[in-house]
């Protein structure tokens, strides 16, 4: 059987984040993706106004006992943007439809830039901690671990043993493998941070001058492909950050293009150093 791993994340029907990046990148790793939408968006929620919003919590329990009916399974579950009232269902869809082994790839998407997203509320966290507890990778931004750890985000100014101290505190929640993104310790170099209970270790590339939305669901995209076809946490993470390094470099010779990375012209990077993992 070949691996098929389902995505729990929204549909923002434009805006180049979510399902519409994670479905493509993860097909092109070569693995069949299956997807829940969590919820449909006329666009994505950061320098849009006036989207719609519809909810599909009352769907999920009709698809789980439908894919429960026909042996639907899966090896690897990822998932991304959701709602509070979703994360008990999601844990059942995890629960039940499991192949042996299957892994779980948790983004918890709620905030970014010392802010949660519109529409969180303050007790969205502790919801997500649920989710986060018993997850193979976690991958939120410093923000988001912030936020996961009742903390106030700190974006600047830190040191690495602060990115320790908060690395172990994440591990702390129940997953297995800690992958904190956003970390910097210098004005030119961004990156991310990983923790398996053991090792830390850090993976930094040149920080491109731009501000573009939905990065960080092409690197946890790419990063689930990568990690899923057999890279360790740390090749994963190095992948996925030149995947998303790449794309940033389609996109900023358009200046106008900010509500979304150009992911599409680095496919075939992405396809190229898949293929050196399966070597
Ligand atoms: O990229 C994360 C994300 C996903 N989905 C929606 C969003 C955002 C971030 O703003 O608004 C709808």
């Amino acid at each position: 059987m070949d691996t098929r791993l389902l995505t729990i994340q929204d549909v923002s029907c434009v805006g180049q984040c979510s399902l519409t990046v994670a479905l493509p990148i993860i097909s092109a790793c070569g693995i069949e993706t299956a997807i829940l939408p969590s919820s449909v968006l006329s666009t994505h929620t950061a320098g849009f106004t006036g989207y719609t919003f519809r909810d599909l919590t009352s769907d999920m329990p009709a698809i789980l006992a439908h894919w429960k009916k026909e042996g639907i399974t899966f090896d690897a579950f990822y998932t991304g943007y959701v709602s509070k009232d979703q994360i008990p269902y999601i844990l059942q869809i995890m629960n039940e439809t499991a192949r042996p082994g299957a892994k779980r790839i948790v983004d918890p998407v709620m905030a970014d830039n010392g802010r949660m997203y519109p529409g969180f509320d303050a007790d969205f966290p502790k919801e997500m901690a649920k989710l986060c507890n018993g997850a193979d990778v976690i991958m939120p931004n410093l923000t988001e671990a912030a936020f996961l750890l009742g903390q106030e985000p700190v974006l600047e100014g830190y040191d690495q043993a602060f990115i320790e101290d908060m690395l172990k505190k994440l591990h702390a929640l129940g997953a297995k493998n800690v992958v904190l993104t956003g970390v910097s310790f210098s004005k030119d170099k961004l990156g991310s941070a990983c923790y398996d209970g053991k090792t830390i270790t850090y993976d930094f590339n040149e920080w491109l001058p731009a501000a573009v939305h939905g990065t960080g669901d092409v690197y946890a995209s790419s990063f689930a492909g990568a990690y899923v076809q057999g890279a360790s946490i740390t090749e994963a993470a190095a992948l996925a950050a030149d995947f998303v390094i790449e794309a940033m470099k389609a996109t900023l010779p358009d200046p106008d293009h900010t509500y979304g990375v150009k992911f599409e012209k680095a496919l075939p990077f992405l396809i190229q150093e898949i293929g050196k993992l399966r070597k």
